[in-house]
């Protein structure tokens, strides 16, 4: 006993302990003394030494592989929760697209007749946006991320009435049963768009309401001109549409160059006016602008054959197409331009002394109003149905199908009424759902 007792203060003397050189309580030597007793006093301390390493580094494992568990959770329920909200935005930005493209198409072609409903070619618009934007994955047939896609769900616009398709009266409550048109004639429509990315599906409805520019060109002048020339035969003008008295305005005193037809129910006006009267600056500038936002203002020494390529297009019926050029220009066609539901606005602006041509042969009688700025010359065969405003001299060689000016006040009227210059969302009426999957 004694033995062991200096055998192990010995080491512990040795190892330097503070209770081995006298300081501290006794208490480690009292358990070495009464634990080790039965055993060699070294290894079992080395072992008790282990144990605790081995228990601590259980311990530690335990609770980083908790937190790792913990964490992992965390970040796959945060990736899920990002990779929904993302498919969700997608989802919304592709549905949001499809209102855009709705807002454009009844810009550019307010639907005013059942013959011409409004729509939105979402294919195009499905091929244009997936090429822009790699990650939009079209729906599947499976409801997964994976499978057959269905191109068809990706986006769907419609276009339709405010009117209940029962009872056609306004209403406010959209259903796509109602005609794509503005049968109502109010200038709102709805649009309506449904999105499906990644089978996440949205979908947006709105109100849009046209804004119209009121032109105002005179109802009852069907020709002004500040001199008219004429190959021998007068310068016909007769009344294809609406009541006289209707009016013409030249200023040669003999008023030679003009036949009307009947005399007596077109009119010369007794006291000439100026062409500021007839077409003001600030109307000619409201031309300008509208063709412009429109993509129908042609500009440069090409610029008459670009416009009459382009007026022998549907795409030119009840558009203002402005033309101008430091050259003379000619608009030529044989195809009819405009329609009396449809007219067209055409503004040749040219410098004073060029000699305009106006050139339209066979069936290619012109809808509209046609109007020159600038004392140029506008020679050529005519066959205009509604009215024509020269700021310069009309020279007339030969005839149109119709004559050469067949007044028509509907057509006037049209103009001053229908001419839609953009297209808003009516306040308050954006709404927008997150659709549930489809089983
Ligand atoms: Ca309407």
């Amino acid at each position: 006993m004694k033995e062991i007792r200096a055998h192990c203060r010995g080491r512990l003397r040795a190892l330097g302990s503070p209770h081995a050189r006298g300081e501290g309580t006794p208490s480690t030597a009292v358990v070495c003394e009464a634990r080790s007793l039965p055993f060699n006093c070294p290894s079992a301390r080395l072992s008790i030494q282990r144990g605790s390493v081995v228990i601590i580094a259980m311990v530690f494992i335990l609770v980083f592989a908790t937190l790792g568990v913990a964490l992992y959770s965390l970040i796959a329920s945060q990736t899920r929760a990002a990779e929904t909200e993302r498919t969700d935005v997608k989802s919304f930005n592709v549905a949001e697209a499809g209102i855009d493209a709705g807002m454009l198409s009844l810009k550019l072609d307010w639907p005013s007749s059942a013959s011409e409903p409004a729509s939105v070619d979402v294919d195009l618009l499905r091929k244009a946006l997936r090429a822009i934007n790699p990650g939009l994955w079209l729906p599947t047939e499976q409801g997964g991320p994976t499978g057959t896609p269905v191109d068809a769900e990706f986006l769907n616009v419609f276009i339709y009435d405010n009117v209940d398709p029962d009872t056609a009266e306004t209403t406010t409550v959209a259903n796509p049963l109602a005609p794509a048109w503005d049968s109502n004639g109010d200038g709102r429509m709805f649009i309506d768009s449904t999105a499906n990315v990644d089978n996440d599906r949205h979908r947006i409805l709105v109100l849009a309401e046209r804004q119209v520019w009121n032109l105002t060109f005179p109802a009852s002048l069907a020709l002004w001109a500040s001199t008219v020339d004429s190959n021998g035969q007068g310068f016909k003008i007769s009344i294809e549409n609406g009541e006289p008295p209707v009016y013409y305005d030249v200023h040669d005193a003999q008023h030679k160059g003009v036949d009307p037809r009947p005399p007596t129910d077109v009119l010369a006006l007794a006291t000439p006016t100026k062409f500021d009267d007839v077409v003001s600056e600030q109307l000619r500038a409201s031309l300008e602008k509208i063709a412009r936002e429109h993509g129908t203002y042609f500009e440069g020494t090409s610029a008459g054959s670009r416009a009459s390529d382009f007026l022998a297009t549907a795409a030119a019926r009840g558009k203002v197409v402005y033309v101008r050029s430091t050259t003379a220009v000619t608009i030529s066609g044989r195809t009819q331009i405009g329609t009396a539901q449809e007219p067209v606005v055409l503004v040749i602006d040219t410098p004073d002394g060029t000699t305009n041509t106006w050139d339209l042969r066979g069936t290619g009688d012109f809808w509209g109003i046609l109007v020159t700025i600038g004392h140029s010359t506008l020679r050529g065969t005519s066959g205009i149905h509604g009215a024509l405003y020269c700021s310069g001299i009309v020279s007339n060689k030969g005839s149109g199908s119709c004559g050469e000016v067949a007044y028509n006040q509907q057509v006037i009227n049209n103009i001053n009424r229908y001419y839609v210059v953009s297209v808003n969302l009516v306040a308050n009426t954006w709404e927008e759902y997150t659709l549930p999957e489809e089983e």
